[in-house]
């Protein structure tokens, strides 16, 4: 895992120039009515992108980086920093709120690099976050949430998880005047802000940048696990990409979720090129199962004839996409640092009684190999230098959690 690092975030003179900006490009425009003017509402915070660029359109054409992101309009005049209050559950440095982080799985630096963004953001905001890891097993992600429940905390993060099991518990800390957010997992519950990668976007990009390449015709070897919510999402996609390319075919599904899923995915994928010997594709879901197609392609002396696309970024998939000979040839990100801070800062403000939108979906980047390679990227600080739309998310900022963040973020 990369070494822990300081995102650039929406700082509230950077904000407040945009709603100057905005203001004055209003006033530019002579059909604009006055209710077309930006809103200005004092209880939330600017929440505007730094970057506004359509899903379908490449970002950099010559890069091949594509952002997905949009712009949302700034919102609001933030309050002199003097006159911000500090909600009360965050304003005696001792009582600090208390946190449950309640992950499924924690293995490998998609959630390595999660966490460390959480334990960031918690320390800025004076949070003690209680971190579990149940290692993919259901019923013991059940019996830590039931623990910190039992522990009274004032919020939960549950972090993937199957939500038909995890519904009725969660809705026990909901009675219990509990708050909770989820990330990579679908609750469906009215009072639970569900954070997520949009997944939908993830699968198209990358599966349509693969149908692409191939020229719409080959045999494709698919990893993926059901019962993910994010990998169930990104399948949709993918369906709708076979279905709208008829002559792509989907010549097996592997792929293994554990403690080594690298490894366990490379042996699977190994039978399938042998089962498989015209097949000249791989597309896969998570980075994990990315490196271990990797592996397995090059051990069989085959990287020249595949590629291989996958799903999320880190430095150590930025060095194997980048390494000579390399067959991966795309991912769509991104940084989970943002997202882990973001899951903070959702549960941060509902402790405050703050308003949190249902759906919090961060946009995802497509990242080619031409792209690391061309700007001799090597590492997710220079991908984040490159395209600030991976930097942090402009999601649930209010004037009291940029003051304190301000003041206690390094
Ligand atoms: C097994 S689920 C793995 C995925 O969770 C997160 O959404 C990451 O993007 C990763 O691909």
């Amino acid at each position: 895992m990369s070494s822990r690092r300081v995102i650039e975030r929406p700082s509230r003179r950077w904000a407040q120039a945009l709603i100057v900006a905005a203001l004055a490009l209003t006033a530019c425009q002579p059909d604009v009515t006055p209710t077309s003017a930006p809103t200005v509402a004092p209880t939330t915070t600017p929440t505007a992108a730094p970057a506004t660029v359509a899903p379908t359109e490449a970002a950099t054409a010559e890069s091949g980086a594509t952002a997905a992101s949009t712009a949302e309009a700034p919102t609001a005049t933030a309050a002199p920093v003097n006159a911000v209050e500090i909600p009360s559950p965050f304003s005696d440095v001792n009582a600090k709120p208390r946190v449950a982080l309640v992950r499924e799985l924690s293995d490998g630096s998609f959630f390595e690099r999660y966490l460390a963004g959480a334990q960031a953001q918690a320390e800025e905001l004076g949070i003690e976050l209680l971190d579990s890891s149940a290692s993919g097993d259901q019923a013991k992600q059940i019996a830590n949430l039931e623990t910190a429940i039992q522990q009274r905390v004032d919020a939960i993060i549950i972090d993937h998880g199957r939500a038909d099991a995890l519904r009725p518990v969660v809705q026990q800390a909901l009675d219990a005047g509990i708050q909770v957010v989820s990330f990579d997992s679908a609750l469906n519950l009215p009072q639970v802000p569900e954070i997520e990668q949009d997944d939908l976007l993830i699968g198209q990009l990358i599966a349509r940048q693969l149908a692409v390449d191939i020229g719409g015709a080959g045999e494709v070897i698919y990893v993926n696990v059901n019962g993910f919510a994010p990998l169930d999402k990104r399948d949709r996609s993918w369906q709708d990409i076979l279905w709208r390319y008829p002559d792509i075919k989907q010549v097996a599904q592997v792929g293994k979720v554990s403690s080594s899923t690298a490894a366990d995915t490379q042996a699977q994928v190994e039978a399938a090129i042998k089962a498989n010997p015209n097949a000249t594709t791989i597309l896969t879901t998570y980075d994990e199962f990315a490196k271990g197609a990797v592996q397995a392609v090059t051990q069989a002396g085959l990287a020249d004839k595949y590629r291989i696309y996958g799903v999320d970024i880190n430095t150590d998939d930025i060095q194997v996409i980048t390494a000579e000979g390399s067959p991966w040839k795309a991912t769509v990100a991104t940084d989970s640092y943002s997202v882990g801070r973001l899951s903070v800062r959702a549960a941060a403000a509902l402790i405050a009684g703050e308003p949190v939108d249902r759906y919090l979906l961060v946009p995802p980047v497509l990242v080619t190999q031409d792209f690391l390679r061309q700007n001799a990227i090597s590492d997710i600080d220079g991908l984040v230098k490159a395209l600030p739309a991976l930097g942090e998310s402009p999601l649930v900022w209010f004037d009291w959690i940029y003051k304190l963040t301000d003041q206690n973020g390094s």
